[in-house]
């Protein structure tokens, strides 16, 4: 039996890559951060009892700040394999957490890095490393492959540049299989809330079910390359199985600008939306509504530009070339950005359902707006 480290378990990629390696009989320990509350909500349909023998689901507490205890770990489970995920992985709060997120997002890939070097377990252990197109910046070229050089745009990137090269260095130094997967965007109904695909689908649900007035977002002219996670934990797990230790770009070839991911959504309920203005003063109206089942006026204001959203620098197009990942390892993704809006705003539709009821009930439903 395969065993497998996944720090960052309780993120949306580390439940669906724990699904993923768990059907492929591995047996999967994740590093989860201790909280006030339970943070697992993610993974609770994987939880094992612990008091049960052979588990193949085992969560320990760690901290990707905390060498003695990934030490530690890293020493206990002995894996074959470690994807390191853990990240204070949004870019705008980064701008406010800079010096944590250099600690957390780079100095930790160094961390599990030479603890593997310090264990000797060189030979045994391949490394995944979570590496990002946030490292691309500000454009150079499009689309953007192995080879576009980086210019990283935010204390996030600049952090996950350094664990880039470490991770380069590691290989190259010690022989040890440390690998980059650079991945684009990628989503799903899991996704954490405030990333704007999210957001989006999120308050569109909302919206439609009369629960929120409307939302305020950033840039809408920002292009994304998204995907869905479940094609690129996939591809997590093909890099390590893969022949040699390499980097590999992983995206769908396409992309698409905030605000069109805004129409997508709202279309998934019938209801089209009209944008106005221009920069700050843009704002979303809807246009048509052909679901009884949605009520909203023609012409309500659904949507409004908060510059609070901007950044203080943007990256404003990816477009990633997958095509070493495609032709070398077979890998293409089954889902387009039409079938990813479907999954979220379907999931969303159904939870937001949910407070609707809550709401009927005289509970009160919290809403967020980050
Ligand atoms: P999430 O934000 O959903 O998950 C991040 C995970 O890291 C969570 O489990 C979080 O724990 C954990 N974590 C954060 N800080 C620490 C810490 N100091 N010690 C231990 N664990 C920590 O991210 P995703 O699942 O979306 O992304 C996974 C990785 O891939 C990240 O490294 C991200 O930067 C990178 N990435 C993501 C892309 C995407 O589009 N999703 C694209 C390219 C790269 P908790 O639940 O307690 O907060
Ligand atoms: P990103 O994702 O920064 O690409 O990082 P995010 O969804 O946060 O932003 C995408 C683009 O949308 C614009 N935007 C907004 N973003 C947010 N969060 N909230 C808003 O209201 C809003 N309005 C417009 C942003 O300015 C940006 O241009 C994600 C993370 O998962 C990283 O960890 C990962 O490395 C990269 O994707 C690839």
């Amino acid at each position: 039996m395969k065993v497998a480290l996944i720090t960052g378990v309780t993120g949306q990629d580390g439940a669906y890559l724990s699904e993923f390696l768990l059907k492929k009989g591995y047996q999967v320990h994740g590093l989860k951060r201790r909280a006030s509350l339970f943070n697992t909500d993610r993974i609770d349909h994987l939880y094992q009892d612990p008091h049960v023998e052979h588990r193949n689901f085992v969560l320990h507490y760690g901290d990707m700040t905390d060498s003695t205890n990934l030490i530690r770990l890293i020493q206990e489970i002995q894996p074959d394999e470690i994807y390191n995920l853990a990240a204070m992985s949004h870019v705008h709060v980064s701008f406010e957490v800079p010096e944590y997120t250099g600690n957390a997002d780079g100095l930790g890939t160094l961390r599990i890095l030479d603890a593997v070097r310090l264990l000797g377990l060189e030979k045994k252990t391949r490394i995944y490393q979570a590496s990002t197109s946030e490292l691309y910046g500000k454009v150079q070229e499009v689309p953007q492959s192995e080879t576009t050089p980086f210019y990283p745009r935010s204390p996030y990137a600049v952090a996950k540049m350094y664990a880039f090269w470490i991770t380069v260095n590691y290989r190259e130094a010690y022989n040890m299989f440390a690998c980059n997967g650079i991945l684009f965007n990628h989503e799903s109904p899991i996704r954490g809330e405030t990333f704007v695909t999210r957001k989006i689908t999120r308050a569109a649900a909302r919206i439609g079910l009369g629960l929120q007035d409307k939302v305020y977002l950033g840039n809408l002219d920002a292009q994304r390359d998204w995907g869905h996670a479940k094609d690129y934990v996939r591809m997590m797990w093909m890099i390590l199985q893969a022949d040699e230790a390499e980097d590999w770009v992983i995206a769908t070839g396409k992309t698409t600008p905030v605000r069109e991911f805004v129409r997508m959504a709202f279309a998934e309920m019938g209801v089209e939306i009209e944008f106005k203005g221009e920069g700050v003063n843009e704002k979303g109206y809807v246009k048509s509504c052909n679901n009884p089942e949605i009520q909203l006026e023609i012409g309500k204001e659904v949507l409004a530009v908060d510059p609070k959203y901007f950044r203080p620098t943007e990256v404003e197009l990816l477009i990633g070339d997958a095509t070493k990942a495609n032709t070398k390892l077979g890998w293409t993704p089954e889902y387009d950005l039409q079938g990813l809006v479907k999954d979220m705003m379907e999931h969303d539709l159904k939870l937001m359902k949910k407070d609707q009821y809550l709401k009927e009930g005289g509970y009160v439903t919290f809403n967020y707006f980050e």
